[in-house]
């Protein structure tokens, strides 16, 4: 290995050799792309050991599939892990620039929509931390997730363009492409069968190394991106038809053009059908090359090859594995089947039905028509091995893909217990009855190198000098804070790093989107996806009655507040869309009043992604997980903030429950149904009614929202609102609204209590070391992977 120079000179070779710049004429992309390769040669290096290693100790690899990889800015990842930030910072000050600023000039990845694909970021980094071979296989989108802005209080989505800039991460791949085939027809001639598509276009990989901590070992993200396997029609181009010369490379790139902005609702689109078998299809090729390379005899692929489907969407591995075992490889049916099965595992990350996947019978038969063949005959030998099943996979000409996966994989995950019960009880319960030892749990978990020591600096740096810094990779260590939480002069200390964070985000806020707030506000967050489980409507209701409460009574002593939001809805989906609205102008309203301006404030922070929640978290005192029981079946974004010190108001519902268990009841606000009041609730007739009858808070902010308060010249505009939730109500608002109002004057009384809140604060930080995702993987490398570290191999 050659000896890098120090990262001072790499840095300005950089400069000057890559990008044909000295430092008096770089522009900040310029710097940034230097600091960003300096940092890249040092990951580089690591990550050729790693492969090396791999290879040479013959060791079983993991690969994880997911449409999604929300990875965000890779920057200052790099740096934080490699332990440069000093260094680099000094660097950049020494030419007179501003480090944070260098940071912030990379574009965010926006790979994904909410937290199924930060979930894969997380554990990408968590796989590299301890050392275990894996790699993620994903869509190289031209146009990640929509940019977000406001017109008027409404949601605009704009195309976004990550690739548009210069960007430092990936390396091409062109020596790596496959064909993907699509459509056409199949040769059956006895046992040999053949599929003929009638379509194909090329996959092309692109990696990415993702290192872990202290840059012990990196492992690849490898996307995949379309390209025409004829990119240009030369006939075409000599007879004049310019457009049409251009057409099939235009067709095979509309296949990784764009991210599907859904989160939770699933639309049945061609396109989308396409891009899963693409990603797939490329996927599995790949991993069998490299297995042919290494060890050759298939049966051994269940000892050297686990396979992760992240939800659904890569599920068309079963079938396809399958294909390419049995119809191009030769084996028997039955024992691709069983070699399949052993590699083969699937999270399930929702219950919620609208979005567990199911095709259209005839267009899957029409893309995929080998595969429906095969997908007919897996149902079969399921149903002949197991004679009291009832659900098939294929039922009301639909191709069920959450039955398809259970079966095709020899172990099913929930993502945390209470969904994983769930799991059991309702969508799975006849698969469960059948095959009791498939389902197991593992509780997400998230990145504390990112979601603490890189975006909570100070924090980082009191625990460290409080405990050393073993926590960054066992953040079980954070409980010997606990002597910490009870002394008077550290807790000081934690309240101060808390209320500076709060000073940088009021400053940001201030200057990039004129909102004006004290510091000395409790600063109530709710970050997500908008979706009506999530119930940001409750939310904003609950705002709207403490609005009136002030009013009416502007001297009793309130808690000053300022409730912040931000999220992204699905351009199609327009209740939430009218959800983002609504906020937008209750806070035009309740901004704008001099009697309510010392106590309450309304923000919503428009484009939410990565980076932005980045800056969010550590400032946040209050965290808002305050979805329908039984329909979260995470959440990641409540461990972020209970791991930076913003305790929980929230519902007993997904790892909500975990965390309240690990932080105390008493350093937890808990309010509303359980999911199985939930249950009942829903066939009480009248439900919503009964509750705003018994409520005149309640009453009194629908009312407001119904006669057009916050709409003025438009009255009737949040009709669909209230009508819903004085109707059907389906996410139990109303009924939740009471416990919700009490729960939040409790907060309001804890908060006025400084040193109380701090403790609760602080004792939420010492207690959230089980939600590092380095926990998560080591439990799927026990219990379902089989796999091993090779750090210190
Ligand atoms: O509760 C979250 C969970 O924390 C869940 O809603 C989310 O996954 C997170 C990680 O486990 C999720 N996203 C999707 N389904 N569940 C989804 C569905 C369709 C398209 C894209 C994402």
């Amino acid at each position: 290995m050659t000896k890098l120079p120090s990262l001072r000179e790499s840095i300005l070779q950089h400069l000057r050799y890559s990008f044909g710049k000295d430092p008096e004429h770089a522009i900040l992309e310029d710097w940034r792309m230097a600091v960003s390769y300096a940092v890249r040669d040092r990951i580089t290096d690591a990550w050729i050991n790693a492969t090396h290693r791999t290879y040479d100790t013959g060791a079983k690899r993991v690969y994880y599939l997911s449409m999604e990889f929300l990875i965000g800015r890779l920057l200052e990842d790099g740096i934080v892990n490699l332990e440069l930030v000093d260094e680099a910072r000094a660097v950049l000050a020494e030419f007179g620039k501003d480090y944070q600023a260098v940071l912030a000039d990379e574009p965010d990845a926006a790979l994904g929509n909410g937290g199924l694909g930060r979930l894969a970021a997380c554990f990408l980094e968590s796989l590299s931390t301890l050392g275990c071979p894996a790699h993620g296989y994903g869509i190289r989108y031209e146009h990640g997730l929509f940019r977000q802005s406001f017109v008027d209080g409404r949601q605009v989505e704009m195309p976004e363009h990550w690739l548009e800039q210069r960007h430092a991460w990936e390396f091409e791949r062109p020596e790596v492409r496959y064909r993907v085939g699509f459509g056409g027809h199949v040769d059956t001639r006895g046992e040999t069968v053949r599929w003929y598509p009638a379509e194909e276009v090329e996959a092309e990989a692109f990696d990415t190394p993702v290192v872990g901590w202290k840059g012990r070992w990196a492992n690849t993200l490898r996307l995949w991106s379309g390209r025409a396997i004829h990119p240009f029609d030369l006939d075409r181009f000599n007879h004049g038809d310019y457009a049409g010369a251009a057409q099939p490379e235009a067709l095979a790139r509309t296949i990784s053009r764009v991210l599907y902005p859904d989160d939770t609702t699933e639309q049945g689109k061609e396109l989308r059908l396409k891009q899963e078998y693409f990603l797939t299809c490329a996927a599995l090729r790949d991993i069998l090359r490299r297995f042919n390379n290494q060890f050759g005899d298939l049966r051994k692929l269940p000892a050297k090859v686990a396979i992760q489907l992240n939800d659904t969407h890569p599920a068309i591995a079963g079938p396809e594995l399958v294909r390419v075992l049995h119809d191009e490889r030769g084996l028997p049916f039955d024992d691709a089947l069983e070699i399949a099965q052993g590699c083969l595992s699937y999270t399930n990350h929702t219950l919620l039905p609208e979005a567990l996947e199911a095709w259209d019978e005839s267009l899957f038969g029409r893309l995929l028509p080998r595969h429906i063949q095969l997908i007919d005959r897996i149902d079969a030998t399921h149903a002949a091995r197991n004679p009291s099943r009832q659900q098939s996979m294929r039922a009301d000409h639909q191709v069920k893909m959450g039955q398809l996966s259970f079966v095709m994989a020899h172990k099913v995950n929930g993502v945390s217990a209470l969904h994983t019960d769930l799991m059991k009880s309702t969508v799975f319960s006849e698969l469960h009855r059948l095959h009791p030892d498939r389902i197991v749990n593992q509780t997400n978990g998230v990145t504390p190198r990112r979601w603490l020591l890189g975006c909570n600096p100070r924090l980082a740096s009191l625990i460290t000098e409080s405990i050393g810094e073993a926590w960054v990779d066992d953040l079980d260590q954070l409980t010997r804070l606990e002597p910490n939480v009870q002394d008077a002069a550290w807790l000081d200390r934690y309240a101060q790093v808390k209320r500076d964070n709060k000073v940088d985000l009021a400053n940001w806020m201030a200057r990039h989107h004129g909102v004006h707030v004290d510091p000395d506000m409790l600063f109530d967050v709710q970050i997500k996806r908008l979706h009506e489980y999530k119930r940001q409507h409750l939310n904003i209701l609950e705002t709207i009655a403490l609005w009136s409460e002030i009013r009416d009574n502007p001297e009793a002593g309130w808690t000053p507040r300022l409730k912040l939001f931000a999220g992204k809805a699905a351009p199609g989906y327009f209740f939430a869309k009218d959800i983002i609205r609504l906020i937008n102008d209750a806070a035009a309203v309740i901004n704008a009043d001099p009697v309510t301006a010392p106590y309450l404030k309304v923000a919503f922070l428009p484009n939410y992604n990565v980076s932005l929640a980045e800056r969010l978290v550590p400032a946040a005192d209050l965290s808002e997980q305050i979805s329908t029981a039984g329909k979260e079946a995470s959440g990641t974004g409540n461990m972020k903030f209970a791991l930076n010190g913003a305790p929980t108001v929230g519902t007993l519902d997904g790892a909500n429950v975990e965390i309240r268990e690990h932080v105390g009841a008493e350093n937890f606000f808990l309010f509303g149904m359980t999911a199985e009041e939930v249950m009942e609730r829903r066939h009480v007739d009248g439900h919503a009614w009964r509750a705003i009858e018994a409520d005149p808070r309640l009453r009194r902010a629908l009312d407001l929202i119904r006669d057009g308060r916050f709409s003025p010249q438009d009255p009737g505009r949040y009709h669909g609102i209230t009508g819903n939730l004085e109707g059907p109500d389906y996410f139990l608002v109303c009924s939740d609204f009471t416990d919700y109002w009490r729960a939040q004057r409790e907060v309001d009384a804890a908060f006025a209590d400084r040193s109380r809140w701090s403790r609760m604060a602080a004792w939420n930080t010492a207690r959230s070391g089980w939600f590092s995702s380095d926990r998560t993987i080591r439990g799927y490398m026990a219990d379902i992977w089989n796999a091993q570290s090779l750090i210190g191999a």
